[in-house]
């Protein structure tokens, strides 16, 4: 499915090209890492785990090369069957890419979940990295020692500290993954930066309006769907539900006498102006799904 896009340009001369995937625990940065190497937001993130739902796709165009980044979920034992759905997707990218970048925070201990995750990366065969992120969380000395932690967790190719929020090291990383892809003609047409549709980047954009402010498991009961998108010249008008799984928490989504849902309104339709370069109307529905996180037959109306 990745590879299907292999095109026939620029063999020549010492190009590279190919994928690159980030995995990881939730929460570790991922989809911030994302978004920094590509420059653009195609990724949603929050300091909510099990943000991302499906694997992203960003390309990144150099004279000498692409590098086709791709964002997965968080791996995590699944209490849902949302939950099984997204490891698979994980593990089906790591079969497909050159390079794993395995991301583990700076500020936190490395877990089970993290030795768990680098052992099954020892059977791949690609090639694999750590990525150490969120060191600007951290001191110097606190990064020498997760540093040194995360060289015995596994036999890395390299190890490579980042933030993606203050930049630092990140041009590094991406020169560090290049190496590791193989001579290869172009992949993506030169002026695309993912091939997310756009209804998905939307309704993504919605979501993460959605997921600030709210709490415990309502993150992971929230789901968007993009119904009609309706260009009409310098406007937008974008229809779109957005799910819950029980009355109770459309109550807290929409708020007292809709103040939240208005909230999320405007957020939402700021990013997504950015994104279209159109004013955008947007209509904002509140639906239940009950349980659809665990509903086989909601998932696939949901789109996993
Ligand atoms: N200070 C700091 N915070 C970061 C950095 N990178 C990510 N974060 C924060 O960490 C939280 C999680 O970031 P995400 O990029 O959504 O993490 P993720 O690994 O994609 O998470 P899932 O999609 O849930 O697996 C967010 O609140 C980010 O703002 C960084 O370099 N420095
Ligand atoms: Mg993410």
């Amino acid at each position: 499915m990745l590879k299907q896009h292999r095109g026939d340009a620029k063999s020549d001369g010492g190009y590279r090209a190919g994928f690159a995937c980030f995995v990881g625990r939730p929460n570790a940065g991922k989809s911030t890492l994302t978004n920094a190497i590509i420059g653009q937001k195609i990724a949603i993130t929050s300091s909510k785990p099990q943000t991302t739902r499906h694997v992203i796709r960003g390309v990144l165009h150099r004279p000498d090369g692409q590098l086709v980044l791709v964002d997965t979920p968080g791996l995590h034992r699944p209490r849902t069957l949302l939950g099984e759905r997204l490891n698979d997707l994980v593990r089906a990218t790591w079969s497909e890419v050159d390079v794993i970048g395995l991301c583990i925070p700076a500020d936190e201990e490395i877990g089970r979940g993290d030795r768990f995750i680098s052992g099954e990366l020892a059977e791949l065969k690609a090639t694999v990295l750590a990525v150490v992120t969120k060191t600007d969380l951290v001191g110097k000395e606190q990064l020498a020692k997760q540093l040194l932690a995360v060289s015995e967790l596994a036999d890395f190719a390299e190890i490579v500290p980042v933030s993606a929020v203050s930049g630092d090291q990140v041009e590094l990383l991406v020169e560090v993954m290049g190496r590791y892809l193989p001579p290869s003609p172009q992949l993506y047409p030169d002026d695309m930066l993912t091939d997310e549709p756009e209804h998905v980047l939307i309704g993504e954009l919605i979501r993460e309006a959605a997921l600030e402010g709210v709490r415990d498991e309502l993150p992971h009961s929230i789901a968007v769907v993009v119904e009609e998108i309706q260009p009409e010249g310098r406007l937008t008008r974008i229809f779109a539900d957005l799910y819950v799984e029980r009355s109770s928490q459309k109550a807290i989504v929409i708020g007292a006498r809709g103040a939240r849902l208005k909230e999320v309104g405007t957020q939402a339709r700021a990013q997504i102006e950015e994104l279209l370069g159109t004013k955008v109307f947007l209509d904002l529905h509140v639906r239940i799904a009950k349980d659809w996180q665990r509903d086989p037959k909601q998932l696939r109306k949901l789109g996993f």
